[in-house]
């Protein structure tokens, strides 16, 4: 299929860990909120949700049973990918990064590198990536490579051909995070260098550039963006979004000013090599 036909599949990240309903009072919470959050979203155009979960106070948690709660409550809703982080917090012990996978998704994203994040250390060494995915695996969790820096595009790429990281590769190539790769063009080349022919690959970005970043790619190419309060919580400069549902939408609408179609849930389901759970029971 030529670039310019395959639909663009969207994913919103509406949780976080890092952002705060001081930032923007519409942030989710608890299973309920996420699961009528990502419902809206799905409804505007996303096929994929990124998941973190929170406490009803909205701390950051990596209780299993809140990721199995909201999975459960998403997919009485809709049809959505479902994907859950394993970057977690910065301050989450790995094994705490990890309890998503308890919780049934349809997919994982997994860290292949180390960083500074911001002012803090975010480490996954090649045994912790090795130990996500392999429990993914051992669950048919498929796996996301989630890489803020050219080192773990390579790092990804060398764990494929060893065969550690099953195929096929799908890459979030994630621009502008303090102690990571800068958003620009330039840095998009050099993400986008060392991944094989054919890889799946969706483009994230934070910060001022969030938008350019997100066109540029959408005109390389990208096999999907993502957008969402973990990312951003601004609709333009100094106007802040009433909702991820509306972050969601106004990124279809860009897609397709550049001339793209948005992909629907069957088609994102189908790019990803991701078909529908099956019911069971
Ligand atoms: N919260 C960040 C430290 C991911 O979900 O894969 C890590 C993160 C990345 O959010
Ligand atoms: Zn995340």
């Amino acid at each position: 299929m030529n670039w310019d036909e395959l639909p663009v599949v969207v994913t919103v990240a509406s949780i976080g860990a890092e952002v705060t309903r001081a930032d923007n009072p519409a942030l989710p919470h608890t299973p309920a909120e996420i699961a009528a959050d990502v419902a809206a979203c799905a409804d505007a155009g996303a096929s994929v949700c990124h998941l973190h979960v929170r406490e009803e106070d909205g701390s950051p948690s990596s209780r299993p049973e809140l990721f199995a709660e909201a999975i459960e409550l998403i997919r009485r809703r809709s049809a959505i990918v479902t994907m859950v982080s394993t970057g977690g917090a910065v301050w989450m012990p790995m094994d705490d990064r990890m309890t998503g996978l308890d919780g049934g998704p349809d997919l994982a994203g997994v860290e292949t590198g180390s960083m500074n994040f911001g002012e803090d250390p975010f480490v996954t060494v090649p045994a912790d990536a090795r130990r996500v995915i392999e429990r993914a695996t051992e669950r048919g969790i498929g796996l996301e490579a989630e890489m803020f820096d050219v080192g773990h595009v390579v790092a990804a790429v060398r764990m494929l051909d060893r065969g550690e990281l099953p195929p096929p590769l799908r890459a979030n190539l994630v621009f502008g995070v303090p102690g990571g790769i800068d958003a620009t063009p330039e840095a998009l080349d050099a993400m986008l260098r060392p991944l094989p022919e054919g890889t799946h690959w969706s483009i994230t970005a934070v910060g001022r550039h969030q938008r350019r970043m997100l066109a540029l790619a959408t005109l390389r190419g990208a096999g999907g963006i993502r957008i969402g309060f973990e990312d951003g919580v601004f609709l333009r400069k100094g106007v802040l979004a009433s909702s991820n549902a509306e972050l969601v939408s106004d990124a279809c609408e860009l897609v397709r000013t550049l001339g793209r179609r948005v992909a629907t849930i069957d088609e994102a389901r189908e790019l990803l090599h991701c078909p529908l759970p099956v019911e069971t029971g």
